[in-house]
């Protein structure tokens, strides 16, 4: 199913004129408040999130799966619930494979199919976190950290082989996430394991093109609960500074343990020049890769500050590549998809309102609550007319969700796919 310009903007017809209303309003407030409102709409409108190809099925937990009704049960389908999802919030311009769980067959016609639907290939994802068909080596006891040359080597291969489906996709990067670490105290070495991974992250460094990027995520915890090898931004801070200037840190916002302070995280990678790529999802707990903004709107809202700031104050930074890795067991996955999407351009919004010159100056002068003002002052605004704008200028739906149930669209994917479909993938 393909949902064509013509269409949205006839559905975009009935709510046109309360739109208008509203967003007058809201740009009238905030043009007197000195703020560049087209210039907040063409950034919104810049901002394009990948979405990683295991996000289109229903996600499960290890306690069971109830699958989603029609769902992509081939590359090609999942490239298509992703042309659906930017066609409709024009923010999903890209698609992020995790090898090998969506390897393509034939590169031409998938590249053709992302033309199509106007996106393009984001950093390809390596796993050595599950043995593969007909392995010979097992990651039971780890990949890149692995004693054993022959399991690191075999990791190592695997992830140059990810780089070159990467490359002829056009990937300009890959994301390395590390299940490696230990469940009971004793079972490891640290410093040998430490040494291993980092021993084997130059030997994939080595292979990376020229114009690639290397992404080293990290996570405190799960699936092994005694230690990780990279388990915080600091460790994923050093391998990359080790491995060279290509070499980067990966910020998965569920990737920390209760209250740390993610926002500082990032304004420290920023300024060091270290954030290479971002993973967005929500958590009340742990990594529990739920909907973005579903728990913590106001923690996001600060993170999106750091990185405006970031973005506006370090050229030494790369623009960083912005993914969702959130995936559940409930909800339609493309609609909780959008509403991902919906709640990163929201906390973008607000942190585009900051006053930046005057949160400078109450800071300098030691004003604690006209700081505090600053930022909850752009909290508070109610900024979806400023999306509902940019969707709007681009081609996309006023309101994708209402969008996309009445243009009935899991309905026409359970008719062509059919009600058991089931999506590769975690
Ligand atoms: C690990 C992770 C990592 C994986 C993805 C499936 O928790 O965040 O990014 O590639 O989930
Ligand atoms: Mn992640
Ligand atoms: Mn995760």
């Amino acid at each position: 199913m393909r949902i064509d310009k013509e269409i949205l903007q006839e559905k975009n017809q009935k709510g046109l004129k309360s739109h208008q209303e509203k967003f007058d309003f809201l740009s009238n407030f905030l043009v007197k408040d000195g703020c560049n409102v087209p210039d907040i709409i063409n950034k919104l409108s810049e901002f394009q999130v990948a979405i990683p190809s295991w996000a289109l099925g229903a996600g499960g937990t290890r306690f069971g799966r109830f699958s989603f009704q029609g769902e992509p049960s081939t590359l090609e389908q999942k490239m298509d619930d992703v042309g659906i999802l930017h066609a409709l919030t024009q923010t999903a311009g890209a698609i992020s494979l995790h090898i090998p769980w969506d390897v393509p067959k034939d590169y031409d016609a998938i590249k053709q199919l992302a033309t199509s639907h106007n996106i393009v290939f984001d950093a390809v994802n390596s796993n050595t976190f599950q043995d593969q068909k007909n392995a010979k080596e097992s990651y039971r006891f780890g990949s890149l950290s692995n004693k054993e040359k022959a399991i690191r080597e075999q990791a190592v291969q695997h992830n140059i082989d990810v780089i070159d489906i990467g490359n002829k996709l056009g990937s300009k990067s890959l994301t390395v996430w590390l299940a490696d670490g230990s469940n009971f105290p004793g079972q490891n070495n640290f410093q040998n394991a430490l040494q291993n991974t980092q021993d084997s992250l130059k030997d994939i460094y080595r292979a990376l093109p020229e114009d690639w990027k290397l992404y080293i995520e990290y996570k405190p915890y799960e699936p092994n609960f005694y230690s990780t090898v990279i388990q915080d931004w600091g460790t994923s801070f050093m391998l990359a500074n080790e491995c060279g200037d290509k070499a980067y840190s990966l910020v998965d916002l569920g990737h920390h343990l209760p209250n740390t302070n993610i926002e500082q995280i990032v304004a420290t990678l920023m300024m060091k020049g270290k954030l290479g790529g971002f993973h967005f999802n929500d958590s009340k707990y742990g990594d529990d890769d739920i909907t973005v903004g579903s728990i913590k709107p106001y923690a996001l809202f600060l993170i999106f500050n750091e990185l405006v700031y970031g973005m506006n104050n370090n050229p030494q930074n790369p623009y960083p590549a912005w993914m969702i890795d959130a995936s559940h067991n409930i909800k339609d996955p493309l609609e909780d998809l959008i509403q991902s999407l919906e709640a990163i351009q929201e906390a973008y919004a607000k942190a585009l309102l900051i006053d930046q010159d005057q949160l400078r100056l109450a800071q300098m002068e030691n004003d604690v609550v006209r700081c505090q003002e600053i930022l909850q002052n752009a909290y508070r605004t109610d900024v979806r007319p400023l999306l509902q704008e940019a969707r709007r200028k681009s081609g996309g739906a006023l309101s994708p969700i209402n969008a996309y149930r009445s243009l009935k669209v899991r309905e026409n994917l359970i008719q062509a796919r059919g009600k058991n479909s089931v999506a590769s993938g975690l």
